[in-house]
């Protein structure tokens, strides 16, 4: 519970500073942005490219409640 309400918190955020620049957001932005730390995150982007997927639709599939992605040597 308590991590959901951090994540909307850090997702409002980011949204906030979304809107006024327009720069890519960095490693530890975008990590936050999916509630991770930022090793997990450089984790999960090494994961999409093994397995030739953007890493945004990566993680919307690790994230949703359909199917779960099988990464083989994920820890
Ligand atoms: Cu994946």
């Amino acid at each position: 519970m308590r991590k959901l309400v951090s994540t909307v918190l850090v997702l409002s955020v980011v949204a906030l500073a979304g809107c006024a620049s327009e720069k890519p957001l960095s490693e530890a932005e975008q990590a936050a942005q999916y509630g991770m730390t930022v090793q997990r995150y450089r984790e999960e982007k090494a994961a999409a490219a093994r397995m030739n997927m953007k890493f945004e639709d990566h993680m919307k599939t690790m994230m949703g409640d359909g199917m779960q992605m099988d990464h083989g040597n994920m820890q």
